[in-house]
């Protein structure tokens, strides 16, 4: 088997990291760039997510600080692995199979720390943690780092070019991402706010106006990317690791540079991982079940973990609207060769 990496800091929640429970709990946010952000156009209508517009796509406004500093002052190391999605395509579950495949030699499953650690506190966003003002906890961590975002690959570019790291993106049906974005949303609203409508959230998500959005530029350059440098961008689809997720893990830890070898495969080890990140696994764990949340990621844990299924949006979407999302996103990955 390939040598794997050490266990990267970035396993570790940061309370852990420094061993002082709470005290970097009051973080001082970024503030370097709260005028720029005044001037950009903004919108409600995911309120309490204030959006704001940046370089052609919506983000909260309170961590945009965090996605420009990302974009003007870090750079990748070689050794550096980012795990990358438009919001609600799989993050979580990808980001605990990269950690967990990552991490095998040094933690074995049954102690692992994915079974009391959310997978976001594993793989930390590290957009997040700009805007908290703890880009230092990112820069203290030793190689091999794993860091996630949410970021298009445009701003991420000039941070991570020539650097020769490595980037694993997972996209997902945008019928289905709507609708988990909706419920997600539904459950992160403040009593006194009302439901958002479906039809209007499906119009806002048409017109780009989400976290991230639009969807379409942002699989896009992500998919352009992958073809140009397929050695060092992995471009996976949540359906299809739902319908084959041994052969995904194994191509997944050939990317990152550590297959499994066929004594780990005799094991079972890979359907071992499998286990540990399955929806069901995760789900029920007390970490993810609770109220729990850090200061990194806002919404409560048990927010991530909704139904984990292929085509739900048939349970949300009339006929028409599934076909107007269906045509445009026909229409924007014309000619691209992606198909989803
Ligand atoms: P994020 O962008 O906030 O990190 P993300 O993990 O990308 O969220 O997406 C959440 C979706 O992934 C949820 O989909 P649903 O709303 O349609 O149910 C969630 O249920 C699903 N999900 C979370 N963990 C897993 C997993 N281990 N396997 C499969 N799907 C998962």
């Amino acid at each position: 088997m390939a040598t794997l990496p050490s266990l990267p800091t970035s396993s570790l929640p940061i309370e852990s990291q420094n061993g002082k429970k709470g005290e970097e709990q009051n973080p001082t946010p970024l503030q370097e760039y709260d005028d720029l952000i005044s001037t950009l156009p903004q919108h409600e209508g995911w309120l309490p997510l204030r959006l704001r517009k940046y370089q052609g796509s919506w983000f909260p406004e309170h961590n945009l600080p965090g996605v420009i500093a990302v974009q003007k002052r870090f750079k990748a190391r070689p050794t550096d692995l980012f795990v990358l999605s438009f919001p609600k395509s799989g993050t979580t579950w990808l980001k605990a199979l990269a950690f967990a495949i990552i991490t095998r030699t040094q933690h074995p499953l049954a102690h692992h720390p994915l079974h009391s650690l959310n997978p976001h506190q594993c793989v930390l966003t590290m957009d997040r943690l700009f805007a908290l003002g703890q880009a230092s906890t990112i820069e203290a961590m030793p190689s091999p780092r794993i860091l996630g975002s949410h970021m298009p690959f445009s701003l991420l570019r000039d941070s991570i070019e020539g650097s020769g790291c490595r980037i694993v993106y997972v996209c997902r049906d945008v019928k289905d991402v709507l609708v988990s974005w909706w419920h997600f949303h539904d459950k992160m609203r403040p009593a006194e706010m009302d439901r958002v409508p479906f039809a209007k959230a499906l119009e806002m998500f048409c017109q780009g106006i989400c976290h991230s959005g639009p969807i379409w530029s942002h699989v896009l350059e992500y998919w352009e990317e992958s073809q140009r440098r397929p050695e060092k961008v992995l471009f996976l689809k949540y359906e299809e690791m739902m319908e084959e997720p041994t052969s995904h893990a194994k191509r997944l830890a050939e990317f990152m540079g550590c297959p499994f070898s066929l004594e780990e495969e005799k094991e079972g080890l890979v359907e071992e991982i499998l286990k540990l990140c399955s929806f069901e696994n995760l789900r029920n764990l007390e970490v993810n079940r609770s109220d729990k949340r850090d200061a990194v990621h806002l919404a409560k844990f048990e927010t991530l973990f909704r139904k984990g299924k292929v085509g739900d949006w048939t349970n949300h979407m009339s006929p028409e609207m599934a076909r107007k999302l269906d045509e445009m996103t026909q229409q924007k990955f014309k000619g691209s060769g992606l198909t989803v």
